[in-house]
């Protein structure tokens, strides 16, 4: 019996963030595993009625939006403490969160890397215009979190936060588009970060095909 479930498409960013914290915290969990575009069927939306991915399950507990998914589990689940105390490194958290919610979802994922790599698969248009005016607002995101960053381990400083975990998905697409990989390229610390991030055990058991394969 597992404590958790954990509703939502594979491929997203923001499921894979909440399976994320789910890994690092050690919890015992389960995807059920959604097609894009099922976060829009009736019985989804009675759950979640802004229709979006993903939505946590526990005993007859459920929410959504990703950052509460994470806080929650963060609080309830014995494991390595992943939201900082020091209130400057908490702020920081809170920060690079609404950084990524805000700027980086619309801007990268939405602007640019859901174009390149996610509508080619599902056989639909595109917008070269769209993802054109995302460049110079994309830029902005990454040297913004570049410079945040700086030169330690974790965005956040020393320790591992969910705001890394929040984030790095969504950069990790972004790196296999051609547009992320020019923003990217000068930004040598950044990049370092996001392979640091994907090596970790946490992202290699979330990757969309091995949470697909876990849900089947
Ligand atoms: N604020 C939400 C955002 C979640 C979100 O936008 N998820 C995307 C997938 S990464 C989604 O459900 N997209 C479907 C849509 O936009 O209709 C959260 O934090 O959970």
């Amino acid at each position: 019996m597992y404590e958790f479930v954990l509703h939502g498409v594979p491929a997203s960013p923001y499921t894979r963030a909440a399976a994320l914290g789910l890994e690092e915290k050690g919890a015992s969990y389960r995807i059920a595993a959604m097609a894009p575009r099922d976060e829009k069927l009736p019985a989804y939306l009675k759950r979640h009625p802004f229709g979006r991915v993903p939505l946590l399950v526990h005993g007859d507990f459920e929410l959504y939006e990703t950052q509460a998914i994470l806080r929650y589990v963060d609080r309830i689940v014995t494991g390595p403490a992943l939201m900082p105390r020091e209130p400057k490194a908490e702020a920081r958290m809170n920060q690079i969160c609404g950084i990524t919610d805000w700027y980086v979802m619309p801007h990268i994922s939405i602007g640019i890397s859901f174009d390149r790599l996610v509508a080619p698969m599902l056989g639909l248009p595109v917008d070269e215009a769209k993802i054109a005016a995302s460049i110079p607002r994309a830029a902005t995101c990454i040297a913004e979190i570049a410079r945040l960053l700086g030169n330690r381990p974790f965005v956040t400083g020393e320790s591992l936060s969910l705001a890394d975990l929040l984030l790095a998905p969504h950069l990790l697409c972004f790196a296999g588009t051609p547009e992320g990989a020019a923003i990217l390229e000068p930004q040598q610390a950044l990049q370092a970060w996001i392979e640091r991030m994907a090596a970790r055990p946490s992202f290699q058991a979330t990757m969309p095909e091995t949470l697909a394969a876990k849900a089947a």
